[in-house]
């Protein structure tokens, strides 16, 4: 491993990023800020119209402007196909399958759209979350495509390729994608120096590199540890309910120790790739990621806990059609991402499994429910003056600006199931 000074000036050309998402399009975007002249791809047409449009796809703190200068200036344009190109980034979804091995899909489609412009000397780099050895897989079908081209750089057809994991935290993309260190791992030396180049012309952080699989275990190691920091805190607040004891109170005096740093406890964990990632691991060494598994499973159990929670009040107050206020449904604070998020899953539980149950969910970071459960009668997208006006049980499932904000007295005395903590120190808000 070496994060030693690139070989030599940062390179600046054309660059290709396929996928243009949460982190395809960022990056896409920082570098053409970075001069780079650069065409995103995506295969949506409402996504490209969109961005050629300066119009942000979704929700995210400071992009939209950065999108709209680099698309006046021309440094960025979006289309539904590849360009020739000196480097391409394929950013593209990772999900698995049922057997939670990962679903190259999306990999395949990438790599066979950009095999045909591909003309010899072009560095490819893997960005989407994926296990090891997916970076030499995906290298294997470019080749299958173009038999042409080849890896060896002594040939006169030297195609590169990396691996370049992202770490961004989505709401804040943009800080962190320019200032974080960054790990490159290329299938070669040569590649992994050139990826560290590209990289290094605009990212401020260090950029360390080593070899492909060990730099898609890593980022999957990282994701790992948080998941497995996140169901000790979610596995301490099942044991702190069952006991009486308020789990929160247990982590602030816990944390007062200086080597102890407890994470918060949740209705679970979403996202793309919290909740998805370490099941890459275990999909790779079954019998050894015993652990891994085990914090998964725990804060899969997060959403089931909340609902059995929501119906023993709604018991205890002896409510057979009870109205239900949900705040909250993206998978985390003040974004508008829904994927994977233990809120949705929760509500939408509620609305299926009682359907003279009313749901009225309040997420001020939407405009329309997610497809499942606006196909509910009983579900609703309301605003929270509605909730604090029509609902039985207050479900808070997302500390979101609005509902830090809110002062849990206008509830009056309805119970509150406050499943973030947020207003544990207001009476009648149960943990
Ligand atoms: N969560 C808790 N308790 C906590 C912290 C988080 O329940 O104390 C929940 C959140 O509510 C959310 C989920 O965990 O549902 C994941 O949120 P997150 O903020 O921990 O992480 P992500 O998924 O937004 O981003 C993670 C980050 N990885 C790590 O922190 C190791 C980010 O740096 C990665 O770039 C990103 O995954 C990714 O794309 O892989």
């Amino acid at each position: 491993m070496s994060s030693s000074e690139p070989p030599h000036e940062p390179p600046r050309g054309r660059l290709v990023v396929v996928g243009l998402g949460y982190i395809g399009l960022p990056t896409a975007i920082v570098f053409a800020q970075a001069g780079w002249s650069v065409l995103g791809v995506d295969v949506s047409e409402n996504i490209v119209a969109s961005i050629n449009y300066g119009s942000l796809p979704f929700v995210e703190e400071g992009l939209e402007e950065v999108l709209v200068d680099v698309i006046r200036s021309g440094a960025l344009r979006a289309s539904t196909r590849p360009e020739p190109a000196d480097v391409f980034i394929v950013s593209v979804p990772t999900p698995f399958t049922g057997e939670h091995a990962v679903d190259m899909s999306y990999i395949n489609a990438a790599a066979q759209s950009i095999a045909p412009v591909l003309t010899g000397g072009e560095l490819v780099v893997l960005e989407s979350t994926v296990p090891p050895g997916t970076t030499e897989k995906m290298a294997e079908k470019i080749l299958a495509e173009r038999p042409d081209l080849s890896m060896d750089p002594t040939h006169p057809g030297a195609l590169y390729f990396a691996h370049a994991p992202e770490r961004v935290l989505p709401g804040r993309i943009m800080a962190e994608l320019t200032t974080n260190d960054r790990i490159v791992g290329g299938l070669g030396d040569e590649a992994g120096a050139r990826a560290q180049a590209v990289y290094q012309s605009f990212c401020t952080g260090a950029v360390s590199i080593t070899d492909a699989a060990t730099a898609e275990l890593a980022k999957l190691a990282e994701n790992s540890f948080r998941d497995v920091n996140i169901a000790f805190a979610n596995e301490l607040s099942l044991i702190c309910d069952d006991l009486g004891i308020n789990v929160w109170d247990v982590i602030e005096l816990a944390n007062q120790h200086p080597r102890v740093s407890i994470l918060q406890p949740g209705p679970g964990v979403g996202g793309h790739c919290i909740a998805v990632d370490p099941w890459f691991i275990v999909s790779a060494a079954p019998e050894r990621a015993r652990l891994i598994r085990t914090a998964r499973e725990v804060n899969d159990s997060k959403p089931k806990r909340v609902i059995e929670q929501i119906l023993t009040v709604a018991d205890a107050l002896g409510l057979d059609e009870p109205t239900i206020g949900v705040l909250g449904l993206a998978f985390k604070p003040d974004i508008d991402d829904l994927r994977e998020s233990p809120s949705v899953d929760i509500a939408l539980e509620l609305a299926t499994s009682n359907p003279n149950m009313e749901v009225l969910c309040v997420e001020p970071n939407i405009t329309h429910l997610p497809k499942a459960l606006a196909a509910l009668k009983n579900a609703r997208l309301v605003t929270l003056d509605v909730a604090v006006e029509r609902a039985d049980i207050i479900v808070l499932l997302v500390d979101h600006q609005q509902f830090r904000q809110t002062d849990p007295e206008i509830f009056g005395s309805r119970p509150i199931i406050d499943a973030k903590g947020l207003w544990r120190r207001t009476a009648g808000a149960a943990s």
